[in-house]
């Protein structure tokens, strides 16, 4: 392999490394954004998703029409608006993402949580294969996503795996590239 190739390779094993730990910002709807026009499908949007911690959630509507309501499961289920964790109203709102699980949001206008304006935010572990969310996530009220994590074993050692996970990725593409190097 030529020192190019090689370059290449090792370049693009660095990009896949910090990759892992950038925080991406996901607008709810897409272009569509926060609506009950064309009956957009927030179930199917969130699940075309891979939301992590550290990510933030932007809901995108007309103030005049729509607002965003934090709410616990059984309020989602129900959607019953009539006590929500926080409720946001200026049209362009961002929630950052600082714990995994649920995160549970509907409009509170009468009527449009019915008519499918309702999304579910579901932060999974990166080993989610090996480590199934706790049930306990589904069932009691979520801390708001905007408040920081109140107990730091659920948040921080996320945060240090993360960047644990992009360290070790970089340390194999090093290791990679000196390898190549050798058997030149
Ligand atoms: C809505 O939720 C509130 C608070 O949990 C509860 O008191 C109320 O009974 C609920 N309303 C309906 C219609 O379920
Ligand atoms: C909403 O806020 C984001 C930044 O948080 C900004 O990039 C975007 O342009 C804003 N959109 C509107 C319609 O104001
Ligand atoms: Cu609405």
């Amino acid at each position: 392999m030529a020192f190019t190739e090689k370059a290449v390779v090792f370049l693009l094993m660095m990009m896949a490394a910090f990759h892992v730990s950038q925080a991406a910002v996901h607008k709810v709807g897409d272009s569509s954004g926060w609506t009950i026009i064309g009956n957009i499908d927030y179930k199917k949007w969130a699940a075309t998703k891979n939301f992590q911690v550290g990510d933030s959630i932007i809901f995108e509507y007309n103030a005049k029409f729509h607002n965003v309501m934090r709410v616990t499961h059984a309020m989602y289920k129900s959607c019953n608006a009539s006590s929500p964790l926080t409720t946001m109203t200026t049209g362009n709102d961002t929630i950052k993402i600082t714990n995994y699980g649920h995160h549970f949001f509907l409009c509170g206008i009468p009527g449009h949580c019915q008519a499918g304006q309702k999304v579910d935010i579901n932060v999974v572990k990166v080993s989610a294969a090996a480590a199934p969310t706790p049930t306990s996530a589904m069932a009691s009220p979520v801390p708001p996503a905007n408040v920081p994590a109140p107990s730091p074993n659920v948040a921080s050692p996320f945060i240090v795996a993360k960047g644990g996970v992009g360290v070790l990725t970089l340390a194999i593409a090093l290791v990679a590239f000196l390898t190549l190097s050798t058997h030149a």
